[in-house]
């Protein structure tokens, strides 16, 4: 059956020689890209971008080697989709964390070869479930363009008669050396929420280094950059359409109680979300469209 699907969307979808369509775990379908530039994997699942690596590089995506590929399970690394909510829901704890695009399948609608890069439209459709849970007409699409560069356009379209308060996130997992030894720049000086401190508030000083569980909104909209000594590279953050970044790592306590991550698995990897959350959700106004635009690079780190 999922072989059928994978068949039916690689006649349709598929790039002869770039991108295949391929059955994975449970039968979720997955996209492979390859390219002279980059290589990514994709699951239909969450539209969820799971492995980019720029030729000659270490993956710059992390996804933790113990993740489970389950139907409607998040991912554990790789870049799920918050979406239409960013944490736990405001008004009901019994609604999935970080909202319901990540655990559902989106739709291909376009694929093309482009000069930047291998370009992939997704789009979500709210299912009947989906609306019971989030009763708000919206258009959901994610535009994808893996070269050098990966590029993430996330646009959501109010379709309600009343306004739509919006929060979202890119949750990237980023691949690192050793946490120990990485810096994040870009934050300096910005005012953060400290979730580990109970939601305490705070103003970043010099560029951050990490020492134990990390948790934090920035109210930010602009680039960062992750210097890693380790791998000699800086991994370029760039977005658009986003008022704030957050720093998730959950150091050794987190990671064990986790069943889907290894006990160290914390020490290779570093999310920071390109999104709108908490002060800085987002509200659209009836029919009007916003996106979240993010854009990662690698450089080698000199000196
Ligand atoms: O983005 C940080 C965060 O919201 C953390 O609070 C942390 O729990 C993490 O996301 C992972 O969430 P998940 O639902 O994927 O386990």
């Amino acid at each position: 059956m999922a072989n059928q699907r994978s068949e039916k969307l690689q006649a349709r979808f598929g790039l002869t020689g770039e991108l295949a369509f391929e059955s994975g775990p449970d039968g979720l379908l997955e996209m492979q890209v390859t390219r002279p530039e980059a290589t990514a994997r994709i699951a239909l699942q969450g539209a969820q971008v799971l492995d980019w690596t720029p030729s000659g590089e270490a993956p710059v995506i992390w996804c933790s080697p113990e993740a489970r590929y389950a139907r409607g399970q998040a991912v554990r690394g790789g870049i799920p989709i918050c979406w239409p909510w960013f944490g736990p829901h405001a008004d009901d704890p019994a609604l999935p964390a970080h909202g319901l695009a990540r655990t559902r399948e989106w739709r291909v609608e376009a694929t093309a070869s482009t000069y930047e890069g291998t370009q992939i439209d997704l789009s979500l459709v709210l299912d009947e479930d989906a609306q019971r849970q989030w009763p708000h007409p919206a258009t959901l699409s994610l535009r994808l363009q893996i070269g050098r560069w990966l590029t993430l356009a996330l646009t959501t379209r109010n379709d309600d008669t009343r306004p739509l308060r919006l929060g979202e996130a890119l949750h990237t997992y980023f691949h690192v050396g050793d946490i120990e030894r990485v810096s994040l720049l870009g934050l300096e000086g910005l005012p953060y929420i400290d979730k580990v401190a109970g939601g305490e508030r705070g103003l970043q000083g010099a560029a951050l280094s990490f020492t134990g569980e990390t948790d934090r909104i920035y109210l930010s909209e602009g680039e960062c950059q992750l210097l890693d000594p380790m791998l000699a590279r800086n991994i370029i953050i760039e977005k658009r359409g986003s008022g704030a970044t957050v720093v998730w790592n959950p150091w050794l306590e987190k990671s064990h109680a986790m069943g889907d991550m290894a006990d160290d698995g914390y020490r290779e990897m570093l999310c920071v979300e390109s999104a709108n959350a908490a002060e800085a959700e987002v509200t659209l106004a009836p029919g009007e469209t916003h996106t979240l635009w993010a854009r990662y690079g690698v450089e080698p780190l000199s000196g």
